[in-house]
């Protein structure tokens, strides 16, 4: 194997902060827009829309689950919660339902409550998704610790069954991508495919498997729901294995939840990849105080220490 896991492993953590941070400034914005200033996905990694570029709720988030792997070697809720409240910068930019729900763990209160009832079935957005990478990184090789860890990662915030089946079916992504060594889109869809458990999800890999070109990938949504873009950001990388060029700056090329779908698609391709793929004026870019770019790395390392 060329690319040893230390690489794969900063790959994964800095591809989904390079890919949040990058996709941020896209947020919410149509297609239209984006690709009216940007012809390719080169122009806009060439072109970041500002000099410093900085991660949003969903890299954030997952440092907090790097955090508790690497103090705990496995999901345990109370650590995580603590991490994620010790890492709460509102300003960030939460949705709704996150917020609501890590109040509450800050002040103490009872946040599963919130977190099943604020909305109906409870949340099925993609906050479970975009944070989980590391937990596919750290249990590559055993796909149901991936699973059930990724289980456990999503219920605090994310109770609703289809979010729930997101966070993991990304989780597998990463943990497939770590592994792998050459590029193999048969056996990497017939593994996603194990592991889904919705006819929903089954549907929507169904129809990434089948796209042949990047044109069509908005097809499979850009939306804030983990249904509509968890596999948006499987497919991405899928067609565009060998860049991470191309993969993140085709999710965020398609509008609609840019930093999101550019996040997970970034955090497939650095563990396929390894860090070395990353373009280096976007590691360059992306802030570097506090739990910036070297903290990041720093974490990559010690969650690698952790794992042998
Ligand atoms: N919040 C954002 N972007 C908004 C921009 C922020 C703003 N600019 C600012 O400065 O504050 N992005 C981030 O949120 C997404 C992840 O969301 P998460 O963590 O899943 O939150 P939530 O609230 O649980 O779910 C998201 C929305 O999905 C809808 N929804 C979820 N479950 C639902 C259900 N059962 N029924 C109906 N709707 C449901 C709601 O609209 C939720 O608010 C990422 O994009 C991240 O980047
Ligand atoms: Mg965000
Ligand atoms: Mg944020
Ligand atoms: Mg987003």
């Amino acid at each position: 194997n060329s690319i040893d896991i230390l690489s794969r492993a900063k790959g994964c953590l800095l591809g989904l902060t390079v890919g949040d941070a990058l996709g941020a400034r896209f947020e919410g914005q149509a297609a239209y827009w984006i690709t009216r200033k940007y012809k390719s996905p080169q122009q806009l990694i060439d072109n970041p829309p500002t000099k410093e570029i900085y991660y949003t709720d969903d890299a954030q988030m997952m440092i907090g689950i790097a955090e508790a792997l690497c103090q705990d070697g496995c999901i345990e809720e109370k650590t995580l919660c603590q991490k994620f409240v010790n890492n709460y910068v509102p300003s960030r930019g939460y949705a709704r339902g996150a917020r609501k729900v890590l109040k509450a763990m800050e002040k103490g209160q009872d946040y599963r409550k919130i977190a099943s009832s604020y909305f109906k079935g409870g949340s099925f957005g993609n906050g479970g998704a975009m944070r989980v990478a590391p937990i596919g990184l750290f249990f590559y090789q055993d796909l149901q610790k991936v699973m059930e860890n990724a289980r456990l990662s999503s219920l605090p915030t994310h109770t609703h069954p289809l979010g729930i089946e997101g966070t993991q079916l990304l989780a597998i992504a990463v943990a497939l991508a770590t592994s792998m060594e050459k590029w193999d889109k048969e056996l990497f869809y017939e593994k996603l495919f194990a592991h889904c458990q919705s006819p929903e999800y089954r549907a929507q890999l169904e129809k990434a498997q089948k796209l042949e070109d990047c044109s069509e990938l908005a097809t499979v949504g850009n939306a804030i729901t983990a249904l509509e873009s968890v596999p948006t950001a499987i497919a991405s990388f899928a067609l565009n294995p060998h860049s991470f060029t191309d993969t993140i700056g085709h999710s965020i090329l398609i509008g609609g939840d840019t930093d999101t779908v550019a996040a997970m698609a970034g955090s497939i391709s650095g563990a396929f990849l390894g860090v070395e793929a990353i373009p280096q004026n976007l590691l360059d870019a992306l802030e570097n105080e506090g739990k910036g770019r070297d903290y990041i790395t720093e974490l990559a390392e010690k969650m690698v220490g952790k794992m042998q």
